[in-house]
């Protein structure tokens, strides 16, 4: 299975230095990693998904689709719940040494995984999602693991990406002012790619004749292979087999393919630089660990005893 040939350099073994990953994410935006994990594996992972799908606990959110299933849950929220043994396989790969000092690499120190997603997709006209970017309300960061359980190429949903977006994208959301803003006028391919083009004629009016060119170039590029949200070639599509990693930048345009045949299993986690006012404002179970003690010491430097 052959993706397309520039993400050959974007391509390594899990042997490779965590340097030189990085090198490529602050570069590109994306990084693949073959055979993270072996087949054998890939099959425990599937069977744990097959399980949690068939009997979620309530601490999971379970959201159904015509065309699948995403189970949506925070690490934490197993201590919370004293069930280490549920979902621990897959947990434990997403949260593993070498992934977790990669996003804090990339992130910082404060980078935490705020959720993992498990991801079962049938074949459907639709594509999984349209072209997009991620935002989020309390971080202009993230770091994506994606781990492909099946095989996946462009009828099989494989995930696309356009390498090289980040910096570009960055300077462009700071026309956002707010969450909301960025929400409803910078997610899709479509509303951002206009934002491009009016970056770019800004940047030659300030003198910045490098910046703009760079957008305007990267812009033709793209518009090469991509029509609309929907609508686009798959030169951008990553094709690997299962086991394989892919470790991403949200801000760059990515999307989940169309299924013509089969099913498409993937996990993965978000990183995130943890903030306290995401804690405190997220639906991440974290906000009510933290709320919970917060609760708990006020309760305490009143003198009273409290137990939530
Ligand atoms: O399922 C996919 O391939 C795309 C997922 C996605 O948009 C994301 O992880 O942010
Ligand atoms: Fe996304």
């Amino acid at each position: 299975m052959q993706h397309n040939p520039f993400f050959q350099k974007m391509s390594f073994k899990k042997e490779e230095k965590n340097s030189v990953i990085l090198n490529c994410l602050n570069k590109q935006g994306i990084a693949i990693i073959k055979n993270w994990i072996n087949a054998k594996d890939v099959n425990v992972l599937k069977n744990e998904l097959d399980s949690i799908e068939a009997k979620p606990p309530k601490w999971v959110k379970k959201n159904k689709y015509e065309t699948g299933c995403i189970i949506d849950y925070a690490p934490l929220q197993r201590h919370i719940n004293h069930e280490l043994e549920l979902l621990s396989n897959i947990t434990n790969v997403l949260s593993s040494k070498r992934i977790k000092d990669l996003a804090i690499s990339y992130l910082g120190k404060s980078a935490v995984p705020d959720r993992m997603l498990l991801h079962r997709s049938e074949s459907s006209n639709k594509p999984i999602t349209t072209w997009h970017i991620d935002n989020f309300s309390t971080s202009k960061r993230a770091l994506k693991f994606f781990l492909y359980l099946s095989d996946s190429d462009k009828d099989t949903g494989a995930f696309s990406y356009i390498p090289g977006c980040r910096d570009i994208q960055q300077l462009v959301n700071r026309r956002a002012k707010t969450y909301d803003d960025l929400r409803r006028n910078m997610w899709s391919i479509d509303q951002n790619l206009e934002h491009w083009k009016q970056e770019a004629i800004l940047q030659e009016k300030k003198g910045n004749k490098k910046i703009s060119y760079q957008i305007t170039n990267h812009l033709q590029n793209i518009m090469q292979h991509v029509n609309s949200e929907l609508n686009s070639d798959d030169y951008y599509t990553v094709s690997a087999k299962k086991g394989s990693l892919i470790i991403f930048d949200p801000v760059g345009f990515h999307r989940g393919g169309r299924i013509i045949k089969g099913e498409r299993y993937i996990i993965r986690a978000h990183y995130l630089p943890f903030s306290l006012k995401r804690a405190f404002s997220s639906r991440n179970e974290l906000s009510i660990f933290v709320k919970r003690n917060v609760i708990k010491l006020k309760a305490k430097l009143k003198g009273k005893s409290i137990y939530i």
